[in-house]
C-alpha cells in the first residue's frame, strides 16, 4: 500500500519499489548465492558479508549528489587552496625518485600523479570510511543503479578473494570508490598495479602501488607525456558558438586564425597540436584550449570542473618545484 502510494506520488521509481519489496538481509543472500556462482570462494563471502548493514547515508548522500551552482572562480580555491598546493610541492620532493621512476615507465609527467592523488584524497589523507562491500550492496538494493553496483560488488569481491586486500580494511567512500586513488572496483581490475612486487595491488597503503595505478590509468586512456593538459586562453567575438566542445578539435595555428590568443593576448604556438576549446562556465567564466590529456582526464573523472582542478594544481607545483 506504502508502496503505491510512493509510486503514486512519483516518489519512487518502479525498480525501487520491486527492490525494496524484499528485505535486505534477503537481498544479501541471493547476492551471496550468485557470488558462489560466479566462483568467489566461500572464505570471501563469509569474510565480506559479515555484519553487513544498509548503509542509508550511503543511499542519501547518492540521492544528493547536485551541488548548488559554483563557477570556476569560486570552484578553484577551494577545490586547490594554498596549503594544499604548499602541500603538493613538499610530497613532489619528498617523493621525487619514486615518481619519477613510475613517471618515466608509464609515461606521465609526475606532477599530475601528485595532482590527482591531492583532489581525490588530499594525499591519502581522507580516503573514505565506508565498507566498500556494505556500500555497494546497499546501493544495489535502493535499486535506482542496481546493475551498476552490483557489478562493482562482484568486483570487490574478485579483489578480495585475489587476497589484494582484507574484506575489513576495503575502505572506501559512500559510493564505492576506494583508496588513495578512489578507483571503483572495475577500474583496480582494469588499472591497478602492483608495483613494489609484494604481490598484492593495494591503493589503500603502498604508494608505489597508489602511483603506478593512477599513473597506468592515465597511460591506458591515452595519455602523452610530450603534452600538457590544457591552457587557459582569451577569444575575440570572431570565434563562433559552434566551434567549442571537446568533440570538436583543431590545431593551434587554425585556432589562432579563429581569434583564440594565450591568456596574456599574446599569439598561441605555432605548433600542429590539436586542442578543443572548453568553456567549463560560460563565455564569461575561464576559457581553456584542452589538449588530449583533458580527455584522459574526463576519463578519469566526467567533470570538467575536476579536469581544472587537477590541471590547476599540476601546473601550480611545475612552477613551485
Ligand atoms: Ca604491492
Amino acid at each position: 500500500m506504502k508502496t503505491r502510494i510512493l509510486l503514486a506520488a512519483g516518489l519512487l521509481s518502479a525498480t525501487t519499489a520491486v527492490a525494496q519489496e524484499q528485505s535486505f538481509p534477503d537481498y544479501v543472500s541471493g547476492l551471496k548465492q550468485e557470488a558462489q556462482q560466479q566462483g568467489i570462494s566461500q572464505a570471501t563471502i563469509d569474510s565480506a558479508f559479515s555484519g553487513i548493514k544498509l548503509f542509508k547515508r550511503a543511499i542519501a548522500a547518492d540521492r544528493s549528489q547536485p551541488e548548488a551552482k559554483k563557477t570556476l572562480d569560486t570552484y578553484l580555491p577551494q577545490a586547490v587552496p594554498q596549503w594544499k598546493v604548499d602541500k603538493a610541492v613538499r610530497l613532489y620532493q619528498e617523493h621525487k625518485e619514486l615518481l619519477e621512476e613510475v613517471g618515466e615507465k608509464y609515461g606521465v609527467q609526475p606532477r599530475f600523479i601528485v595532482a590527482l592523488w591531492g583532489i581525490e584524497t588530499n594525499f591519502g589523507s581522507y580516503t573514505g570510511n565506508y565498507s566498500v562491500i556494505g556500500a555497494t550492496a546497499s546501493l544495489a538494493y535502493e535499486g535506482r543503479r542496481e546493475a551498476f553496483f552490483k557489478k562493482q560488488l562482484f568486483s570487490a569481491l574478485e579483489i578480495i578473494d585475489a587476497g589484494h586486500i582484507d574484506a575489513d580494511k576495503m575502505k572506501g567512500s559512500w559510493a564505492g570508490a576506494m583508496g588513495q586513488t578512489q578507483f571503483m572496483p572495475t577500474s583496480f581490475l582494469s588499472y591497478a598495479q602492483d608495483y613494489d612486487g609484494d604481490g598484492r595491488k593495494d591503493i589503500w597503503g603502498t604508494l608505489p602501488d597508489v602511483f603506478a595505478s593512477a599513473a597506468n590509468y592515465l597511460a591506458s586512456v591515452g595519455w602523452d607525456d610530450d603534452k600538457t593538459w590544457a591552457r587557459q586562453v582569451r577569444v575575440t567575438e570572431a570565434v563562433e558558438d559552434a566551434d567549442h566542445g571537446l568533440k570538436v578539435k583543431k590545431t593551434l595555428p587554425q585556432w589562432q586564425a579563429l581569434g583564440v590568443r594565450r591568456w596574456d593576448g599574446g599569439d598561441l604556438p605555432n605548433r600542429e597540436i590539436e586542442a578543443s576549446l572548453v568553456y567549463p562556465d560560460d563565455a564569461s567564466g575561464r576559457i581553456y584550449l584542452a589538449y588530449s590529456n583533458y580527455d584522459a582526464l574526463m576519463r578519469w573523472n566526467r567533470s570538467h570542473y575536476f579536469v581544472v582542478a587537477v590541471g590547476y594544481l599540476s601546473d601550480r607545483i611545475k612552477f613551485g618545484i
